[in-house]
């Protein structure tokens, strides 16, 4: 039998109202032994002192059943919604680990115990995991859409027509004696081909659901005190990173998050870009290179009453490079077609902000097709994409066939319908306990 488990679904902390989630099958001792609650009505509210196993009075709360199986797990489930104080939780928590049969949930068990339970697909479990972790807007659209399941939907579609195609084969396999049809396996073929195209398609969006989940990145990149420091406490209206008039100040990467028009972006201030002896310095300028490399978007930053600039686009792809002019309050004349920016009086931040912003749409934005959303997902469509591709040169039927198993198996691993011990640990790792 499961064990019964609880956790806090709530913050802990101080709040009008905190919950404990109890779920497995014996849920319903945690209301026999710890409250005057009898025969609780299904999914009803009901007011009732809690005591602690020995009667000693812990707090007021509603107490709620959820009978299985429509309960969020699929289990038994009792909430215990007492008043949000830290004491308050600690001492249910403690009182309902000496039930037996009850023991603490490890993160995720909920959620995990509900796709175990057949309540919700694995890419649905991900969406509710984004949901709660959403920062922005955009971030929690695209949540709630995966969680509705917009993406099991096309995994499912395709694992569906592999699994017709492959009945079909089996069937053929199981008959050799009948002449397989040239019209038919023509038919095969193409709906193997109409499908890697459009998972090709799919895996080709520009890493769209990815990034809107994991935020795009941005650096600031140029020569030393061209005032990149600047630009970053002004992009975060607060003081993040040392300005001076030392070049060479800022040495590490120093990272903040902004909300830019409901999209999440990480901006990154880095090191001036110079040969330099300083060994310190040159590790700063390694990363700076490093993290001008792996940026989605490179604000490249001159200061604009400095010699001629002796840095170098290092080969970054132009397309994600806007140049940017700084201090254009020391300067007279900004009409050369240059952006100009003066980090030290906002002036023309407020239109580089609006740049950064359309670019970050053109990027992130959710697009009528759903995305996938974790390298997760990506991983096990290029291995479907494998498959698909190998079975269409399969020399025999048979090759083609088990080629065909393997594409959806792959695709199975996306939404749960393929389920290894590995698979879920793996997942349900990166979710917090009393998910
Ligand atoms: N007048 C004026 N001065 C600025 C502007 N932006 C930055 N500065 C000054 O330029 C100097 C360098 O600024 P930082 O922001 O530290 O420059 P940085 O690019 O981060 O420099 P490193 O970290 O050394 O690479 C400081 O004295 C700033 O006050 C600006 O728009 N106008
Ligand atoms: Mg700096």
């Amino acid at each position: 039998m499961n064990a019964t488990i609880f956790a806090p679904a709530t913050a802990l902390g101080k709040a009008g109202v905190a919950v404990v989630r109890i779920s497995g099958p014996q849920a319903l001792q945690a209301v026999d032994q710890m409250t005057s609650v009898q025969n609780p009505i299904p999914r009803k509210a009901v007011l009732s002192e809690v005591h602690t196993l020995d009667g000693m009075p812990i707090d007021e709360a509603l107490i709620i059943f959820f009978p299985m199986p429509n309960s969020f797990t699929g289990e038994n489930v009792v909430e215990f919604q007492t008043h949000g104080g830290r004491a308050i939780t600690a001492i249910l928590l403690n009182e309902l680990a000496k039930i037996d049969g009850f023991r603490p949930a490890e993160r995720g068990e909920f959620t995990r115990r509900a796709v175990e339970n057949g309540k919700m697909d694995l890419t649905a479990a991900e969406g509710l995991a984004d949901l709660i972790d959403a920062e922005t807007e955009q971030q929690r659209r695209q949540a709630l859409r995966q969680m509705n399941g917009a993406l099991a939907q096309i995994y499912e579609r395709w694992h569906g027509d592999l699994k017709h195609v492959l009945a079909w084969m089996e069937a053929y396999i199981d008959f050799p004696e009948e002449e397989i049809p040239d019209n038919v396996s023509a038919e095969v073929r193409d709906k193997i081909i109409f499908l890697k195209e459009e998972i090709e398609k799919h895996l080709n969006d520009g890493r769209r659901g990815e990034r809107l989940r994991d935020g795009l990145q941005i650096a600031i990149i140029g020569a030393p005190n061209a005032g990149k420091s600047s630009l970053m406490n002004r992009l975060a209206q607060r003081d993040v990173a040392i300005v001076s008039s030392t070049a060479g100040t800022t040495r590490d990467v120093i990272e903040v998050r902004l909300d830019i028009n409901g999209y999440p972006v990480i901006v990154a201030d880095t090191a001036g870009l110079r040969d330099t002896a300083e060994e310190i310095e040159a590790e700063g300028v390694r990363r700076a290179k490093a993290r001008a490399e792996e940026a989605d978007l490179v604000l490249w930053l001159t200061d604009a009453n400095g010699l001629k600039d002796e840095t170098e686009t290092q080969g970054l792809d132009p397309e994600k490079i806007i140049p940017i002019m700084n201090k254009a309050d020391q300067v007279s004349s900004q009409n050369d077609g240059n952006f100009w920016i003066s980090a030290k009086t906002g002036q023309g931040v407020d239109a580089l902000l609006k740049k950064i912003g359309k670019y970050v749409e053109d990027k992130l934005s959710m697009q009528e097709e759903p995305s996938l959303t974790r390298l997760r997902h990506r991983s096990a469509l290029e291995e479907c994409m494998e498959f698909l591709k190998s079975s269409l040169n399969a020399p025999e039927i048979e090759l083609m066939t088990e080629d065909l198993r393997m594409a959806m198996r792959a695709l199975g691993k996306i939404t749960g319908q393929v389920q290894t011990e590995e698979l879920l640990d793996v997942i349900f790792k990166d979710f917090c306990i009393g998910k």
